[in-house]
């Protein structure tokens, strides 16, 4: 009871959860640079999105990524890869709609990991709660350009789930398109966390924009 506890306080802390994504174009030592100045800038739990490197780059870059985090108590998610989640040392992984079951992908690890889930749409999250992630992804609730996307989920996709998950017992992050302009927007639909790729990848100062995406999340209220 003691370690799950653990995995549910790591999953209440996240207030800002920040996409670093790993593509053949970057360096390993400029994501670790990255990775260190959102951890610096004050994000809560960083996942990797690592798409088109190898197996064996994506786990390299994983265990480094984990202790960066470790050593700033950040919590580390690997994007899609149960295996190297568990292999890095992560404190969990995130699963897509199309990834295997939550269930199942707990039934591999031998340590208490968080499991995140995407969700689009009323029905995803309906079958989501079911499953019981440790939190799910509530988006896109903005036009994005880091991911191909079919249909907006919108902020009112975020009231309807934040409410409907209200003493569930399972997390949220609202993730797609989301900045400083617009942070404050998606909490008053009722989040309580966001999760952020380009506005602060994209970004010449990344610790700094975490630093400003901070300041409106705390402001957002005494229960944030
Ligand atoms: N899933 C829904 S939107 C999105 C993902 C992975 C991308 C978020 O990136 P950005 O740059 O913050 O819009
Ligand atoms: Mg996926």
């Amino acid at each position: 009871a003691v370690l799950a506890a653990s995995v549910k306080s790591k999953v209440d802390r996240i207030r800002l959860y920040v996409l670093v994504t790993a593509a053949q174009a970057n360096t390993d030592d400029e994501l670790l640079q990255l990775t260190e100045a959102c951890c610096r800038g004050g994000a809560d739990c960083l996942q990797l999105r690592a798409k088109g490197l190898s197996d064996g780059r994506t786990y390299r870059l994983a265990e480094k990524m984990v202790s960066v985090c470790s050593e700033h108590q950040v919590v580390s998610i690997i994007n899609d890869r149960p295996d190297i989640a568990l292999a890095s040392g992560a404190d969990g992984v995130h699963l897509g709609q199309d990834d295997m079951p939550v269930s199942k992908v707990r039934e591999l690890f031998n340590r208490p990991m968080i499991v995140g889930l995407s969700t689009h749409n009323a029905d995803q999250l309906e079958q989501a709660i079911r499953e019981r992630p440790d939190y799910v992804g509530l988006g896109p609730v903005f036009e994005t350009r880091t991911k191909h996307i079919e249909k907006l989920a919108g902020l009112e996709y975020v009231e309807h789930a934040v409410s409907r998950l209200h003493d569930t017992g399972i997390g949220h992050v609202a993730i797609g398109g989301i900045n400083a302009v617009n942070a404050d927007d998606v909490i008053s639909a009722g989040a309580s966390a966001v999760a952020v790729c380009s506005a602060v990848t994209g970004s010449n100062d990344p610790a700094a924009a975490c630093d400003e995406l901070n300041n409106i999340l705390s402001k957002a209220g005494p229960e944030n």
